[in-house]
Protein backbone atom coordinates (compact mmCIF):
# COMPACT_ATOMS: atom_id res chain seq x y z
CA UNK A 1 0.00 0.00 0.00
CA UNK A 2 0.67 3.94 -0.02
CA UNK A 3 1.30 5.94 2.61
CA UNK A 4 -1.51 8.53 2.74
CA UNK A 5 -1.92 10.83 6.01
CA UNK A 6 -5.38 11.11 7.10
CA UNK A 7 -5.40 14.88 5.66
CA UNK A 8 -6.28 13.64 2.21
CA UNK A 9 -9.85 12.35 0.74
CA UNK A 10 -10.23 9.50 -1.79
CA UNK A 11 -12.88 8.32 -4.39
CA UNK A 12 -12.43 5.62 -6.98
CA UNK A 13 -13.61 6.29 -9.93
CA UNK A 14 -14.47 2.90 -12.72
CA UNK A 15 -14.48 4.93 -16.17
CA UNK A 16 -16.11 1.60 -18.02
CA UNK A 17 -15.10 2.88 -21.80
CA UNK A 18 -16.58 0.99 -25.18
CA UNK A 19 -12.73 -0.86 -25.97
CA UNK A 20 -11.77 -1.21 -22.13
CA UNK A 21 -12.23 -0.31 -18.03
CA UNK A 22 -10.04 2.36 -16.40
CA UNK A 23 -10.10 2.76 -12.74
CA UNK A 24 -8.68 5.95 -11.28
CA UNK A 25 -8.34 6.67 -7.41
CA UNK A 26 -8.51 10.50 -7.22
CA UNK A 27 -7.50 12.48 -4.25
CA UNK A 28 -7.24 15.89 -2.55
CA UNK A 29 -6.46 17.69 0.73
CA UNK A 30 -9.15 17.69 3.44
CA UNK A 31 -8.66 21.19 4.03
CA UNK A 32 -8.87 22.13 0.58
CA UNK A 33 -12.48 20.22 -0.88
CA UNK A 34 -13.57 23.35 -2.70
CA UNK A 35 -10.93 24.54 -4.31
CA UNK A 36 -8.85 23.79 -7.89
CA UNK A 37 -6.08 22.18 -9.02
CA UNK A 38 -6.63 20.28 -6.00
CA UNK A 39 -7.52 17.03 -7.08
CA UNK A 40 -4.66 14.51 -8.45
CA UNK A 41 -4.97 10.97 -9.56
CA UNK A 42 -3.45 8.97 -7.19
CA UNK A 43 -3.49 5.59 -9.10
CA UNK A 44 -4.81 4.20 -11.94
CA UNK A 45 -5.61 0.58 -13.05
CA UNK A 46 -6.35 -1.01 -16.50
CA UNK A 47 -7.95 -4.09 -16.46
CA UNK A 48 -7.29 -6.55 -19.38
CA UNK A 49 -10.04 -7.63 -21.51
CA UNK A 50 -12.61 -5.43 -23.20
CA UNK A 51 -15.05 -3.06 -22.12
CA UNK A 52 -18.22 -4.35 -19.77
CA UNK A 53 -20.42 -3.65 -23.13
CA UNK A 54 -18.42 -6.99 -24.60
CA UNK A 55 -19.57 -9.11 -22.12
CA UNK A 56 -23.49 -8.94 -23.29
CA UNK A 57 -25.07 -12.12 -22.33
CA UNK A 58 -22.00 -12.99 -20.05
CA UNK A 59 -22.92 -10.36 -17.05
CA UNK A 60 -21.05 -12.65 -14.85
CA UNK A 61 -17.86 -11.98 -17.37
CA UNK A 62 -18.55 -8.42 -16.76
CA UNK A 63 -18.16 -8.12 -13.12
CA UNK A 64 -15.34 -10.60 -13.41
CA UNK A 65 -13.48 -7.95 -15.40
CA UNK A 66 -13.34 -5.66 -12.95
CA UNK A 67 -12.15 -7.74 -10.22
CA UNK A 68 -8.06 -7.13 -10.72
CA UNK A 69 -8.35 -3.46 -10.48
CA UNK A 70 -10.59 -3.49 -7.26
CA UNK A 71 -8.09 -5.64 -6.12
CA UNK A 72 -5.41 -3.26 -6.79
CA UNK A 73 -7.39 -0.95 -4.98
CA UNK A 74 -7.91 -2.58 -1.92
CA UNK A 75 -3.89 -2.70 -1.26
CA UNK A 76 -4.13 0.54 -2.30
CA UNK A 77 -5.65 1.97 0.47
CA UNK A 78 -5.47 1.95 4.08
CA UNK A 79 -7.68 -0.81 5.54
CA UNK A 80 -8.92 1.86 7.97
CA UNK A 81 -10.17 3.93 4.60
CA UNK A 82 -11.78 0.91 2.89
CA UNK A 83 -15.51 1.56 4.26
CA UNK A 84 -14.82 5.36 3.97
CA UNK A 85 -13.93 5.18 0.31
CA UNK A 86 -16.71 6.07 -2.27
CA UNK A 87 -16.67 4.52 -5.54
CA UNK A 88 -18.55 5.26 -9.12
CA UNK A 89 -18.81 3.20 -12.34
CA UNK A 90 -19.48 5.62 -14.95
CA UNK A 91 -20.57 3.69 -18.74
CA UNK A 92 -20.21 5.83 -22.29
CA UNK A 93 -21.36 5.06 -25.51
CA UNK A 94 -20.03 0.99 -25.67
CA UNK A 95 -23.33 0.71 -23.28
CA UNK A 96 -25.14 3.33 -24.52
CA UNK A 97 -25.37 1.25 -27.98
CA UNK A 98 -25.85 -2.20 -25.94
CA UNK A 99 -29.25 -0.30 -24.16
CA UNK A 100 -30.13 0.37 -28.30
CA UNK A 101 -29.49 -3.09 -29.30
CA UNK A 102 -30.52 -4.87 -25.71
CA UNK A 103 -32.07 -3.12 -23.26
CA UNK A 104 -32.48 -6.32 -21.20
CA UNK A 105 -28.44 -7.16 -21.57
CA UNK A 106 -27.23 -3.80 -20.71
CA UNK A 107 -29.50 -3.86 -17.59
CA UNK A 108 -28.20 -7.16 -17.39
CA UNK A 109 -24.08 -5.61 -17.38
CA UNK A 110 -24.55 -2.64 -14.99
CA UNK A 111 -26.59 -4.79 -12.26
CA UNK A 112 -23.75 -7.76 -12.37
CA UNK A 113 -20.70 -5.11 -12.31
CA UNK A 114 -22.76 -3.20 -9.69
CA UNK A 115 -22.79 -6.79 -7.56
CA UNK A 116 -18.97 -7.55 -8.07
CA UNK A 117 -18.10 -3.66 -6.84
CA UNK A 118 -20.65 -4.27 -4.10
CA UNK A 119 -18.61 -7.30 -3.05
CA UNK A 120 -15.66 -5.21 -2.27
CA UNK A 121 -15.12 -2.79 0.99
CA UNK A 122 -16.26 0.59 -0.45
CA UNK A 123 -18.43 2.86 -0.09
CA UNK A 124 -20.90 2.27 -3.53
CA UNK A 125 -22.42 5.05 -4.97
CA UNK A 126 -23.77 3.12 -7.77
CA UNK A 127 -23.61 2.84 -12.16
CA UNK A 128 -24.98 4.94 -14.26
CA UNK A 129 -24.37 5.11 -18.58
CA UNK A 130 -23.25 8.65 -19.03
CA UNK A 131 -25.17 10.66 -22.41
CA UNK A 132 -23.23 11.58 -25.15
CA UNK A 133 -23.61 15.35 -23.70
CA UNK A 134 -22.71 14.59 -19.86
CA UNK A 135 -19.72 12.71 -21.87
CA UNK A 136 -18.59 15.80 -23.63
CA UNK A 137 -19.25 18.66 -21.34
CA UNK A 138 -17.26 16.62 -18.28
CA UNK A 139 -14.30 16.12 -20.84
CA UNK A 140 -14.68 20.07 -21.18
CA UNK A 141 -14.86 20.60 -17.14
CA UNK A 142 -11.49 17.57 -16.77
CA UNK A 143 -9.62 19.61 -19.38
CA UNK A 144 -10.09 23.47 -17.59
CA UNK A 145 -9.88 22.30 -13.98
CA UNK A 146 -6.33 20.21 -14.79
CA UNK A 147 -5.06 23.76 -16.41
CA UNK A 148 -6.19 25.79 -13.93
CA UNK A 149 -8.65 27.85 -16.49
CA UNK A 150 -11.37 28.25 -13.88
CA UNK A 151 -9.41 29.64 -10.90
CA UNK A 152 -6.17 30.07 -9.31
CA UNK A 153 -4.94 30.11 -6.06
CA UNK A 154 -2.89 33.46 -5.42
CA UNK A 155 0.00 34.04 -3.16
CA UNK A 156 -1.62 36.40 -1.53
CA UNK A 157 -4.42 34.25 -0.42
CA UNK A 158 -7.21 35.04 -2.88
CA UNK A 159 -8.76 32.68 -4.79
CA UNK A 160 -7.84 34.68 -8.30
CA UNK A 161 -10.55 34.11 -11.15
CA UNK A 162 -7.69 34.33 -13.88
CA UNK A 163 -10.09 35.34 -16.61
CA UNK A 164 -8.19 33.11 -19.32
CA UNK A 165 -9.53 31.91 -21.89
CA UNK A 166 -11.66 28.21 -21.58
CA UNK A 167 -9.60 25.55 -23.81
CA UNK A 168 -12.22 23.14 -25.81
CA UNK A 169 -12.25 19.23 -25.52
CA UNK A 170 -12.17 16.66 -28.34
CA UNK A 171 -12.32 13.52 -27.02
CA UNK A 172 -12.28 9.56 -29.67
CA UNK A 173 -13.57 7.04 -27.39
CA UNK A 174 -14.20 3.06 -29.08
CA UNK A 175 -17.60 3.92 -30.16
CA UNK A 176 -18.53 7.85 -30.07
CA UNK A 177 -16.42 11.21 -30.52
CA UNK A 178 -17.50 14.76 -28.65
CA UNK A 179 -16.54 18.24 -29.18
CA UNK A 180 -17.03 20.19 -26.76
CA UNK A 181 -16.07 24.60 -26.46
CA UNK A 182 -17.13 27.88 -25.09
CA UNK A 183 -18.95 29.43 -28.04
CA UNK A 184 -20.40 33.58 -28.02
CA UNK A 185 -22.74 32.47 -31.27
CA UNK A 186 -25.83 31.13 -30.82
CA UNK A 187 -26.49 27.31 -30.55
CA UNK A 188 -29.17 26.78 -32.95
CA UNK A 189 -30.00 23.00 -31.55
CA UNK A 190 -30.85 23.12 -27.84
CA UNK A 191 -29.98 19.74 -27.13
CA UNK A 192 -26.38 20.92 -28.64
CA UNK A 193 -26.05 23.62 -25.60
CA UNK A 194 -25.06 23.49 -22.05
CA UNK A 195 -25.00 26.34 -19.68
CA UNK A 196 -22.19 25.68 -16.57
CA UNK A 197 -22.02 28.21 -13.45
CA UNK A 198 -18.97 27.39 -11.96
CA UNK A 199 -16.61 29.20 -9.48
CA UNK A 200 -19.31 32.11 -9.57
CA UNK A 201 -18.49 32.58 -13.61
CA UNK A 202 -21.26 31.16 -16.39
CA UNK A 203 -19.91 29.07 -19.33
CA UNK A 204 -22.29 28.85 -22.38
CA UNK A 205 -21.16 25.22 -24.28
CA UNK A 206 -21.47 24.38 -27.29
CA UNK A 207 -20.95 20.25 -26.80
CA UNK A 208 -22.05 16.99 -29.15
CA UNK A 209 -21.33 13.50 -29.18
CA UNK A 210 -21.32 11.44 -32.08
CA UNK A 211 -22.63 8.50 -32.00
CA UNK A 212 -20.61 5.43 -34.23
CA UNK A 213 -18.07 7.64 -34.47
CA UNK A 214 -15.67 5.64 -32.58
CA UNK A 215 -12.67 4.09 -33.38
CA UNK A 216 -14.08 0.67 -33.25
CA UNK A 217 -17.39 1.56 -34.90
CA UNK A 218 -16.04 3.84 -37.70
CA UNK A 219 -13.61 0.45 -38.67
CA UNK A 220 -16.71 -1.14 -39.10
CA UNK A 221 -19.05 1.49 -40.79
CA UNK A 222 -16.20 1.52 -43.41
CA UNK A 223 -15.53 -2.08 -43.75
CA UNK A 224 -19.19 -2.21 -44.30
CA UNK A 225 -19.25 0.65 -46.56
CA UNK A 226 -16.52 -0.72 -48.97
CA UNK A 227 -18.73 -4.26 -48.73
CA UNK A 228 -21.55 -2.49 -50.05
CA UNK A 229 -19.34 -1.05 -52.67
CA UNK A 230 -17.68 -3.87 -53.75
CA UNK A 231 -20.63 -6.58 -53.20
CA UNK A 232 -20.50 -9.25 -50.62
CA UNK A 233 -18.05 -12.12 -53.17
CA UNK A 234 -16.21 -13.04 -49.80
CA UNK A 235 -13.03 -11.50 -51.26
CA UNK A 236 -12.22 -7.60 -50.90
CA UNK A 237 -9.61 -4.80 -50.94
CA UNK A 238 -9.65 -2.64 -48.54
CA UNK A 239 -7.76 0.66 -49.42
CA UNK A 240 -6.93 2.19 -46.04
CA UNK A 241 -5.30 -1.19 -44.27
CA UNK A 242 -1.91 -1.36 -45.01
CA UNK A 243 -0.08 -3.09 -48.32
CA UNK A 244 0.92 -6.60 -47.19
CA UNK A 245 -1.87 -7.16 -43.92
CA UNK A 246 -4.47 -9.42 -44.93
CA UNK A 247 -7.40 -10.54 -42.65
CA UNK A 248 -10.54 -12.70 -42.39
CA UNK A 249 -13.45 -12.19 -40.69
CA UNK A 250 -17.72 -13.54 -40.75
CA UNK A 251 -19.69 -11.64 -42.38
CA UNK A 252 -21.92 -11.68 -39.22
CA UNK A 253 -19.15 -9.76 -37.06
CA UNK A 254 -19.92 -6.52 -39.43
CA UNK A 255 -23.48 -5.76 -39.13
CA UNK A 256 -23.37 -7.02 -35.41
CA UNK A 257 -23.96 -3.63 -34.11
CA UNK A 258 -26.64 -0.82 -34.39
CA UNK A 259 -24.08 1.61 -36.18
CA UNK A 260 -23.88 -1.17 -39.23
CA UNK A 261 -26.87 -3.09 -39.13
CA UNK A 262 -28.73 -0.72 -41.52
CA UNK A 263 -26.13 -1.54 -43.90
CA UNK A 264 -26.79 -5.39 -43.83
CA UNK A 265 -26.85 -6.62 -47.77
CA UNK A 266 -30.70 -7.63 -48.45
CA UNK A 267 -29.73 -10.77 -50.38
CA UNK A 268 -27.89 -13.44 -50.77
CA UNK A 269 -25.99 -12.74 -47.09
CA UNK A 270 -25.26 -15.06 -45.50
CA UNK A 271 -23.52 -14.24 -41.36
CA UNK A 272 -21.76 -17.27 -41.18
CA UNK A 273 -19.71 -16.52 -44.28
CA UNK A 274 -15.90 -16.06 -44.60
CA UNK A 275 -15.20 -12.33 -45.73
CA UNK A 276 -11.26 -11.79 -46.65
CA UNK A 277 -10.18 -8.64 -46.47
CA UNK A 278 -6.65 -7.83 -47.90
CA UNK A 279 -4.96 -4.26 -47.63
CA UNK A 280 -4.35 -2.17 -50.60
CA UNK A 281 -3.18 1.21 -48.52
CA UNK A 282 -4.16 3.81 -51.22
CA UNK A 283 -4.78 7.21 -49.57
CA UNK A 284 -7.04 8.60 -52.10
CA UNK A 285 -9.47 5.35 -51.88
CA UNK A 286 -9.49 5.50 -48.29
CA UNK A 287 -10.14 8.90 -48.36
CA UNK A 288 -12.67 8.88 -50.41
CA UNK A 289 -14.64 5.92 -48.60
CA UNK A 290 -14.13 7.48 -45.25
CA UNK A 291 -15.58 10.92 -46.73
CA UNK A 292 -18.80 8.72 -47.82
CA UNK A 293 -19.30 7.24 -44.09
CA UNK A 294 -20.21 11.08 -42.94
CA UNK A 295 -23.01 13.09 -44.72
CA UNK A 296 -22.31 16.26 -45.72
CA UNK A 297 -25.50 17.43 -47.75
CA UNK A 298 -28.68 18.86 -46.10
CA UNK A 299 -28.66 20.89 -42.69
CA UNK A 300 -31.52 22.39 -41.29
CA UNK A 301 -29.83 24.87 -39.59
CA UNK A 302 -27.94 27.99 -40.72
CA UNK A 303 -24.02 26.04 -40.79
CA UNK A 304 -23.83 21.90 -39.75
CA UNK A 305 -20.51 19.95 -39.01
CA UNK A 306 -21.75 16.87 -40.72
CA UNK A 307 -24.79 14.24 -40.35
CA UNK A 308 -27.43 17.33 -39.77
CA UNK A 309 -26.08 18.81 -36.76
CA UNK A 310 -25.51 22.00 -36.10
CA UNK A 311 -21.75 23.77 -35.32
CA UNK A 312 -21.10 26.88 -34.42
CA UNK A 313 -17.51 28.05 -35.66
CA UNK A 314 -15.05 26.70 -33.82
CA UNK A 315 -12.99 29.14 -31.52
CA UNK A 316 -9.85 29.51 -29.52
CA UNK A 317 -7.84 26.55 -28.20
CA UNK A 318 -8.65 22.84 -27.84
CA UNK A 319 -7.13 19.95 -26.39
CA UNK A 320 -7.16 16.56 -28.40
CA UNK A 321 -7.19 13.72 -26.19
CA UNK A 322 -7.68 9.72 -26.06
CA UNK A 323 -7.31 8.09 -29.18
CA UNK A 324 -6.46 11.41 -31.03
CA UNK A 325 -3.21 11.85 -28.81
CA UNK A 326 -2.28 8.41 -30.06
CA UNK A 327 -2.93 8.98 -33.46
CA UNK A 328 -0.87 12.43 -33.58
CA UNK A 329 1.94 10.39 -31.68
CA UNK A 330 2.02 7.72 -34.26
CA UNK A 331 2.01 9.85 -37.06
CA UNK A 332 4.76 12.17 -35.86
CA UNK A 333 6.78 9.71 -35.02
CA UNK A 334 6.90 7.53 -38.08
CA UNK A 335 6.80 10.15 -40.35
CA UNK A 336 8.84 13.03 -38.61
CA UNK A 337 6.38 15.29 -39.93
CA UNK A 338 5.09 17.52 -36.85
CA UNK A 339 1.23 17.19 -37.83
CA UNK A 340 0.37 21.27 -36.62
CA UNK A 341 -1.73 22.41 -39.82
CA UNK A 342 -4.35 20.66 -41.87
CA UNK A 343 -1.56 19.96 -45.18
CA UNK A 344 0.74 18.30 -42.47
CA UNK A 345 -2.23 16.17 -41.25
CA UNK A 346 -2.68 14.92 -44.74
CA UNK A 347 1.18 14.67 -45.47
CA UNK A 348 1.57 12.74 -42.61
CA UNK A 349 -1.55 10.51 -42.92
CA UNK A 350 -0.83 9.84 -46.99
CA UNK A 351 2.93 8.73 -45.88
CA UNK A 352 1.03 6.32 -43.02
CA UNK A 353 -1.10 5.03 -45.68
CA UNK A 354 1.42 4.07 -47.77
CA UNK A 355 3.52 2.38 -45.62
CA UNK A 356 3.33 -1.25 -46.23
CA UNK A 357 2.15 -3.15 -42.69
CA UNK A 358 5.99 -4.34 -42.69
CA UNK A 359 7.34 -0.74 -42.88
CA UNK A 360 5.25 0.10 -40.40
CA UNK A 361 6.51 -2.69 -38.16
CA UNK A 362 9.91 -1.43 -38.42
CA UNK A 363 8.94 2.10 -37.47
CA UNK A 364 6.54 1.66 -34.46
CA UNK A 365 7.16 -2.39 -33.33
CA UNK A 366 5.36 -1.44 -29.96
CA UNK A 367 2.60 -0.83 -31.98
CA UNK A 368 1.84 -4.37 -33.32
CA UNK A 369 -1.39 -5.79 -32.69
CA UNK A 370 -2.89 -2.07 -34.04
CA UNK A 371 -0.64 -0.95 -36.86
CA UNK A 372 -2.82 -1.68 -39.35
CA UNK A 373 -5.84 0.87 -38.04
CA UNK A 374 -3.58 3.81 -38.38
CA UNK A 375 -4.11 4.95 -41.66
CA UNK A 376 -7.87 4.56 -41.30
CA UNK A 377 -7.80 6.15 -37.95
CA UNK A 378 -5.47 9.40 -39.37
CA UNK A 379 -7.88 9.89 -42.48
CA UNK A 380 -10.56 9.91 -40.13
CA UNK A 381 -8.90 12.32 -37.89
CA UNK A 382 -8.30 14.74 -41.61
CA UNK A 383 -12.05 14.15 -42.62
CA UNK A 384 -13.54 15.38 -39.26
CA UNK A 385 -11.22 17.91 -37.65
CA UNK A 386 -11.18 19.45 -41.45
CA UNK A 387 -14.28 19.20 -43.26
CA UNK A 388 -16.31 17.76 -40.24
CA UNK A 389 -15.10 20.55 -37.02
CA UNK A 390 -13.96 23.18 -39.80
CA UNK A 391 -10.54 23.65 -38.62
CA UNK A 392 -8.70 25.66 -40.94
CA UNK A 393 -5.28 27.00 -40.84
CA UNK A 394 -5.42 29.17 -38.35
CA UNK A 395 -7.89 26.90 -36.04
CA UNK A 396 -5.71 23.89 -36.34
CA UNK A 397 -2.66 25.48 -34.60
CA UNK A 398 -4.29 25.70 -31.82
CA UNK A 399 -5.15 22.26 -30.83
CA UNK A 400 -2.59 20.37 -28.67
CA UNK A 401 -2.74 16.36 -28.61
CA UNK A 402 -2.12 15.27 -24.91
CA UNK A 403 -2.87 12.11 -22.92
CA UNK A 404 -2.05 13.78 -19.51
CA UNK A 405 -2.02 16.85 -17.65
CA UNK A 406 0.49 16.24 -14.80
CA UNK A 407 -0.30 12.79 -13.32
CA UNK A 408 -3.88 13.31 -14.30
CA UNK A 409 -5.22 11.17 -17.08
CA UNK A 410 -7.58 13.61 -19.14
CA UNK A 411 -10.86 11.75 -19.90
CA UNK A 412 -14.20 12.76 -19.42
CA UNK A 413 -13.68 10.71 -15.19
CA UNK A 414 -12.44 13.67 -13.05
CA UNK A 415 -14.88 16.03 -14.77
CA UNK A 416 -17.80 13.78 -13.74
CA UNK A 417 -16.17 12.85 -10.10
CA UNK A 418 -15.49 16.84 -9.35
CA UNK A 419 -19.43 16.98 -10.02
CA UNK A 420 -21.01 14.46 -8.41
CA UNK A 421 -18.74 15.24 -5.21
CA UNK A 422 -20.04 18.79 -5.23
CA UNK A 423 -15.95 19.97 -5.63
CA UNK A 424 -17.47 22.56 -8.18
CA UNK A 425 -18.81 25.45 -6.22
CA UNK A 426 -21.07 26.82 -8.67
CA UNK A 427 -21.17 30.29 -6.45
CA UNK A 428 -18.88 32.24 -4.92
CA UNK A 429 -15.47 32.05 -5.29
CA UNK A 430 -13.92 33.92 -2.02
CA UNK A 431 -15.14 31.89 0.49
CA UNK A 432 -12.52 28.83 -0.08
CA UNK A 433 -9.24 29.94 1.33
CA UNK A 434 -7.16 27.10 3.48
CA UNK A 435 -6.31 30.00 5.63
CA UNK A 436 -7.40 33.17 7.28
CA UNK A 437 -6.10 36.79 5.82
CA UNK A 438 -4.27 37.45 8.91
CA UNK A 439 -2.87 33.92 9.44
CA UNK A 440 -1.64 34.86 5.61
CA UNK A 441 -0.01 38.13 6.60
CA UNK A 442 1.91 36.86 9.50
CA UNK A 443 3.14 33.42 6.97
CA UNK A 444 4.23 35.97 4.56
CA UNK A 445 6.14 37.90 7.10
CA UNK A 446 7.77 34.68 8.51
CA UNK A 447 8.98 34.08 4.79
CA UNK A 448 10.45 37.34 4.21
CA UNK A 449 12.34 37.49 7.97
CA UNK A 450 13.53 33.68 6.87
CA UNK A 451 14.17 34.41 3.35
CA UNK A 452 16.24 37.98 4.38
CA UNK A 453 18.23 35.72 6.97
CA UNK A 454 19.01 32.76 4.16
CA UNK A 455 20.14 35.64 1.88
CA UNK A 456 22.51 37.64 4.68
CA UNK A 457 23.85 33.91 5.97
CA UNK A 458 24.47 32.88 1.97
CA UNK A 459 25.92 36.09 1.54
CA UNK A 460 28.26 36.18 4.66
CA UNK A 461 29.43 32.86 3.72
CA UNK A 462 30.39 33.68 0.34
CA UNK A 463 32.60 36.66 0.83
CA UNK A 464 34.03 34.06 3.43
CA UNK A 465 34.71 31.54 1.14
CA UNK A 466 35.90 34.19 -1.37
CA UNK A 467 38.61 35.42 0.80
CA UNK A 468 39.61 31.74 3.03
CA UNK A 469 40.42 30.86 -1.37
CA UNK A 470 42.25 33.66 -2.19
CA UNK A 471 44.47 32.93 0.57
CA UNK A 472 44.34 29.42 -0.08
CA UNK A 473 46.05 30.33 -3.82
CA UNK A 474 48.10 32.72 -2.14
CA UNK A 475 50.07 30.65 0.27
C1 LIG B 1 -17.88 22.60 -0.34
O1 LIG B 1 -19.05 22.98 -1.04
C2 LIG B 1 -20.22 22.33 -0.62
C3 LIG B 1 -21.37 22.74 -1.50
O2 LIG B 1 -21.06 23.89 -2.24
C4 LIG B 1 -20.48 22.69 0.86
O3 LIG B 1 -21.65 22.03 1.33
C5 LIG B 1 -19.27 22.26 1.68
O4 LIG B 1 -19.43 22.64 3.02
C6 LIG B 1 -18.01 22.88 1.13
N1 LIG B 1 -16.86 22.33 1.86
C7 LIG B 1 -15.86 23.09 2.31
C8 LIG B 1 -14.76 22.38 3.02
O5 LIG B 1 -15.82 24.29 2.16
C1 LIG C 1 -31.55 2.92 -21.73
O1 LIG C 1 -32.26 3.69 -22.68
C2 LIG C 1 -33.55 4.11 -22.25
C3 LIG C 1 -34.23 4.77 -23.41
O2 LIG C 1 -33.44 5.79 -23.96
C4 LIG C 1 -33.38 5.03 -21.04
O3 LIG C 1 -34.64 5.45 -20.58
C5 LIG C 1 -32.65 4.28 -19.94
O4 LIG C 1 -32.41 5.15 -18.86
C6 LIG C 1 -31.33 3.73 -20.45
N1 LIG C 1 -30.73 2.90 -19.42
C7 LIG C 1 -29.73 3.33 -18.64
C8 LIG C 1 -29.24 2.36 -17.64
O5 LIG C 1 -29.24 4.43 -18.75
C1 LIG D 1 -2.82 -11.58 -49.08
O1 LIG D 1 -3.72 -12.11 -50.04
C2 LIG D 1 -3.24 -12.04 -51.37
C3 LIG D 1 -4.31 -12.51 -52.32
O2 LIG D 1 -5.30 -13.22 -51.67
C4 LIG D 1 -1.98 -12.86 -51.52
O3 LIG D 1 -1.47 -12.74 -52.83
C5 LIG D 1 -0.95 -12.31 -50.52
O4 LIG D 1 0.20 -13.12 -50.57
C6 LIG D 1 -1.51 -12.30 -49.11
N1 LIG D 1 -0.56 -11.64 -48.25
C7 LIG D 1 -0.27 -12.06 -47.03
C8 LIG D 1 0.72 -11.24 -46.25
O5 LIG D 1 -0.79 -13.04 -46.54
C1 LIG E 1 -13.42 3.08 -52.29
O1 LIG E 1 -12.46 2.06 -52.32
C2 LIG E 1 -12.51 1.23 -53.48
C3 LIG E 1 -11.50 0.12 -53.31
O2 LIG E 1 -10.23 0.62 -53.13
C4 LIG E 1 -12.25 2.08 -54.71
O3 LIG E 1 -12.39 1.29 -55.88
C5 LIG E 1 -13.24 3.23 -54.76
O4 LIG E 1 -12.91 4.10 -55.84
C6 LIG E 1 -13.19 4.01 -53.47
N1 LIG E 1 -14.19 5.07 -53.45
C7 LIG E 1 -13.86 6.35 -53.44
C8 LIG E 1 -15.01 7.32 -53.44
O5 LIG E 1 -12.72 6.75 -53.38
C1 LIG F 1 -18.03 31.25 -39.45
O1 LIG F 1 -16.97 31.08 -40.38
C2 LIG F 1 -17.33 31.40 -41.72
C3 LIG F 1 -16.16 31.01 -42.60
O2 LIG F 1 -14.94 31.34 -42.02
C4 LIG F 1 -17.68 32.87 -41.79
O3 LIG F 1 -18.05 33.20 -43.12
C5 LIG F 1 -18.84 33.15 -40.85
O4 LIG F 1 -19.13 34.53 -40.82
C6 LIG F 1 -18.50 32.68 -39.44
N1 LIG F 1 -19.70 32.79 -38.62
C7 LIG F 1 -19.73 33.45 -37.46
C8 LIG F 1 -21.03 33.48 -36.74
O5 LIG F 1 -18.75 34.01 -37.00
C1 LIG G 1 3.35 0.50 -50.06
C2 LIG G 1 3.10 1.49 -51.15
O1 LIG G 1 2.00 1.62 -51.63
N1 LIG G 1 4.13 2.25 -51.50
C3 LIG G 1 4.02 3.27 -52.52
C4 LIG G 1 4.33 4.62 -51.93
O2 LIG G 1 4.34 5.60 -52.93
C5 LIG G 1 5.27 5.37 -53.98
C6 LIG G 1 5.17 6.51 -54.96
O3 LIG G 1 5.20 7.73 -54.30
C7 LIG G 1 5.00 4.06 -54.66
O4 LIG G 1 5.99 3.82 -55.63
C8 LIG G 1 5.00 2.96 -53.63
O5 LIG G 1 4.63 1.75 -54.24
Amino acid sequence: GIILNQLFFLKIFLDAGSSHTAMYIYKWPADKQNGTGVVTQHTECHPKGGGISSYAGQQREAGRSLQSCLDQATRDIPRARHHLTPVYLGATAGMRLLNISSPVQSAQVLKEVGRTIQSYPFNYQGAAILSGQEEGAYGWVTVNYLLENFIKYGFVGHWLSPGRQTVGALDFGGASTQITFVTKDEVEDKRDRMNLRLYGYDYSLYTHSFLCYGRDQVFKRLLAHLVTGQGHTGKMSHPCFPAGYNVTMKMGALFDSPCTVGLTPNSGYNPQAALSVEGSGDYDHCLGNMTEIFSFHSCPFSQCSFDKVFQPNVSGSFMAFSAFFYIHQFLQTTTGILVATPAQLEEAARAVCNMSINEMLVLAPDQEPRLQDFCAASVFTKVLFTRGYGFDEISFPRISFQKKAGDTSVGWALGYMLSLSSLLPGESIGLRKALKPGAWAALLFLFALLLTTALMYVSLQACRGKKKGSSDIAS
